[in-house]
């Protein structure tokens, strides 16, 4: 699809003169709809392609107007229109308010997985929920996170979706299955299921300067119309039953909850978007056999699992296929990534709510089960006595990621480390049986959004620089390492990162009336609040470095800014502890006279897409100190590589690959490794008591969260205290606590000699380009999707 600039310009203008109201809000309208109005004349769906359709139960793409205007190559064109017409461009942008249909990693590695398939010229289609809220927005009151609902559609209504009501889709829940024998073969009925439609709403996402559309379907249930006979009382609880399924997006990011709702959630996504893709497949292609060469179906984390025995149910009830044939091509299609090792994340659903909801998916997950262990029977004795780790239902509980396991062609982590762990710890007895299965790949971010739009100065410099080739192929950047000892380059670099800092302290200004310093180093700690993700040990270290205020003042030779960005799951109550924590920590330490010009904090609440977009640029330093082995990549830590940031980190996740590509020279690294955490957690000989009575600062920080002199919640902090140095210390903070203050150090040495600290940002940027999710989606469609 082309869209001519001089006929978009004009179209603009054309609705701009008479404008009514004259708001940016209604400025940003007129623009997407006239760009979805120029897109849906182009649409294709390019029947002789491949499809890759993206399964997941959360996207998390924030705002599309300059995205999408930069891959249309509209940007320019559109701001000058609307400059024409007295509109301030950024007011109107702004105005978009953030698709947050995801928490966090999971659900942003989603939306960069959509940007770069469309740039790379795949026919890529994204499924997920329409959640009618999406994350919750949070406030801080008296140093307590405030969970307030997200209405990310206004009253005129979400400015890039297109509702398609002739699409839509019955969805089958409950009911009782009926069997009957028809000549050899038995068929099997839902009798009284209850009936739910399923409404697509689609918006298109385009591909970078080159023509492609392609599109993300979130799907929005709804009841059946009422019939005469049904009263009014019981229509209202039908349709309430209907429409909760997409009410909410699960705001829990790391912890399974075996609730039915979100069970319902995930069949409700896996059946309306299975069902959608064999009509649109039947329509207008050839026979089931060769849906394994037309299609690929991914799906993210286990969440869409049950896609399996749902596309097993269409094949074998709907479209009488043999139990061999449909698996064949279930095999065949499907492929699944896993993003966490936490035990407590991994979904095992109760057979009973399964049975309830979906009897007759449970039927053929049994019987998927049943012809696995079978298989594994035939195997001979040694893998009999794994058969308790092999089977899918084991004491009342369906194990997905097994199911998944068994029902996929390829299994990837997303990082090496964590696909090593992955392959021989977790999923060891998996690997034995399958070893072909598994892989890796690699996690990565749209360089497009992370820094084309949210980082034009440096865009342009790098521009200036290299030319224009990096824009398409961000391994290019390397071409920077030429510049590493140009004084004239580096004091460039160095005034963007100033003028980044400058931008993001005008707007915390703006929000909060903090004034930032803004010579000091900027230290940005920015994810989902978690314990592993140890925000807490970055907390340890201020409170530190606040004793040393008072003790050797001389001692703080650069001014230090931390920022923190964190939601915490509003039943995660340790991590709610942890805000409380830092924000009382933040309230005294930016009024102690003694830290003015030294050292300030700052909490900034609601972090989302959009704010990441200002702060990732301003970063000097990138937080990245998750307890080794628990961080599956992360992809902050590449954004802020790439806006160059200096990594302070632990080796974990992609951290590693990181410094496999700068050396350990351009990183900050520290900290326990993780097979010395794994052999910590198997051995449990590591007693924080220990290292808490060996180390003073460690005493004496943690002294404060008991004796009174923080204000705020003293159960909280007490409990943290505890946690600590009483419970076991699970993520092992006081352990790397020796480690984290000796890299913190070298940090500040490092800033004293600004020309070497701006080499290491150079070296960085440049070596960034592998972190383009660009790369990532062409390692899974030459290896995965076979596109
Ligand atoms: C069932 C509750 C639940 C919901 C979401 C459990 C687990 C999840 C996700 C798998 C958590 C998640 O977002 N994982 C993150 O995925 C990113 C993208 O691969 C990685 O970069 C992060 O390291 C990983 O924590």
């Amino acid at each position: 699809m082309t869209i001519n600039k001089d006929r978009f310009k004009k179209a603009l203008s054309k609705q701009l003169v008479n404008a009514e109201p004259r708001t940016p809000q209604h400025a940003l309208h007129t623009i997407a709809s006239l760009v979805k109005e120029f897109s849906e004349s182009n649409e294709s769906k390019s029947p002789h392609k491949k499809q890759v359709y993206y399964f997941s139960m959360e996207f998390l793409p924030g705002r599309f107007i300059e995205t999408n205007l930069l891959n249309l190559d509209l940007l320019d064109s559109c701001k000058e229109v609307l400059e024409t017409f007295q509109y301030e461009p950024t007011e109107v942008f702004q105005s978009e308010l953030d698709a947050a249909l995801g928490n966090g990693g999971l659900g942003r590695l989603a939306a960069c997985f959509l940007d770069s398939l469309a740039a790379l010229g795949y026919s890529g289609h994204g499924m997920g929920l329409r959640y009618q809220y999406g994350l919750f927005k949070q406030k801080i009151n008296n140093q307590q996170q405030v969970e307030l609902p997200d209405q990310w559609v206004s009253d005129s209504g979400y400015a890039w979706e297109a509702r398609k009501p002739d699409q839509a889709i019955v969805v089958r829940f409950g009911g009782s299955v009926h069997m009957s024998q028809h000549n050899d073969r038995l068929t099997f009925h839902l009798h009284n299921p209850e009936e739910i439609i399923a409404v697509p709403y689609q918006i298109p996402i385009f591909g970078y300067k080159n023509n492609q559309v392609n599109d993300l379907t979130i799907w929005r249930a709804e009841s059946t119309p009422a019939t005469s006979d049904i009263t009014f009382e019981a229509y209202a609880s039908t349709k309430r039953k209907a429409e909760e399924i997409t009410e909410f997006l699960y705001p829990d990011d790391s912890h399974y909850d075996g609730k039915v709702l979100r069970l319902r959630q995930q069949y409700f996504l896996v059946s309306a978007g299975i069902q959608s893709i064999l009509v649109d497949y039947l329509q207008n292609e050839g026979t089931l056999q060769e849906i394994p060469s037309k299609i690929a179906i991914q799906i993210n984390d286990t969440h869409p699992t049950l896609i399996i025995p749902e596309f097993m149910r269409l094949l074998v009830d709907e479209h009488d296929l043999s139990w061999e044939e449909a698996w064949s091509i279930v095999l065949s299609t499907v492929s699944y990534t896993n993003h966490t090792l936490m035990n407590e994340a991994l979904e095992k659903w109760p057979v009973f709510l399964v049975k309830e909801q979906l009897p007759r998916i449970f039927l053929i997950i049994e019987e998927i089960n049943r012809r696995h262990c079978l298989d594994v029977e035939y195997r001979g004795l040694e893998e009999w006595e794994s058969l308790n780790d092999l089977s899918i239902v084991t004491d009342d509980v369906i194990h997905m990621a097994r199911l998944a396991v068994i029902g996929s062609h390829t299994i990837n982590g997303v990082a090496k480390l964590h696909s090593t762990i992955l392959k021989d710890e977790l999923l060891k007895s998996f690997s034995i049986r399958f070893p072909e299965r598994f892989t890796n790949k690699t996690n990565g971010i749209s360089h497009r959004q992370w820094l084309l739009n949210a980082n034009p100065l440096l865009t342009n410099f790098i521009t200036r620089l290299i030319g224009e080739s990096w824009k398409e192929n961000p391994v290019n950047l390397t071409k920077l390492l030429k510049y590493t000892d140009d004084d004239a380059v580096l004091d460039e670099l160095h005034a963007i990162k100033q003028q980044n800092k400058q931008r993001l302290a005008h707007k915390v200004f703006a929000k909060t009336g903090h004034q930032i310093m803004e010579h000091s180093i900027f230290d940005v700690h920015i994810k989902r609040l978690h314990g592993y993700k140890r925000q807490l040990l970055n907390l340890l270290h201020v409170m530190y470095l606040w004793d040393l205020c008072h003790d050797k003042p001389d001692a703080i030779k650069v001014p230090r800014t931390f920022i923190f960005g964190a939601k915490a799951a509003p039943g995660y109550l340790y991590a709610k502890r942890i805000i409380s924590l830092i924000t009382s920590v933040a309230s005294q330490i930016n009024e102690d006279p003694v830290t003015k010009g030294k050292i300030q904090v700052l909490f900034l609440p609601n972090y989302n897409v959009s704010q990441a977009e200002l702060i990732i640029p301003a970063a000097d330093i990138s937080e990245q100190i998750s307890t080794a082995s628990k961080e599956a990549s992360g992809t902050g830590n590449m954004k802020m590589m790439m806006n160059g940031a200096l990594t302070i980190g632990t080796m974990d996740g992609a951290n590693i690959e990181m410094t496999d590509l700068v050396s350990t020279d351009h990183f900050f690294d520290f900290g326990l490794r993780a097979q010395e955490v794994l052999a910590y957690e198997q051995n449990g000989q590591y007693d924080p008591r220990e290292v808490f009575h060996q180390d003073r600062r460690l005493q004496k920080v943690l002294h404060r969260l008991v004796n009174g002199s923080l204000k705020g919640d003293q159960v909280a902090f007490q409990d943290i205290y505890y946690s600590l140095v009483e419970n076991g210390d699970e993520y092992f903070l006081l352990k790397d606590f020796g480690s984290y203050v000796q890299a913190q150090n070298q940090v500040q040495e490092l800033y004293l000699t600004p020309r070497t600290w701006q080499k290491k940002c150079l070296i960085n940027i440049s070596h960034s380009g592998y972190f383009s999710s660009d790369r990532t989606i062409a390692e899974y469609a030459k290896e995965i999707w076979h596109l």
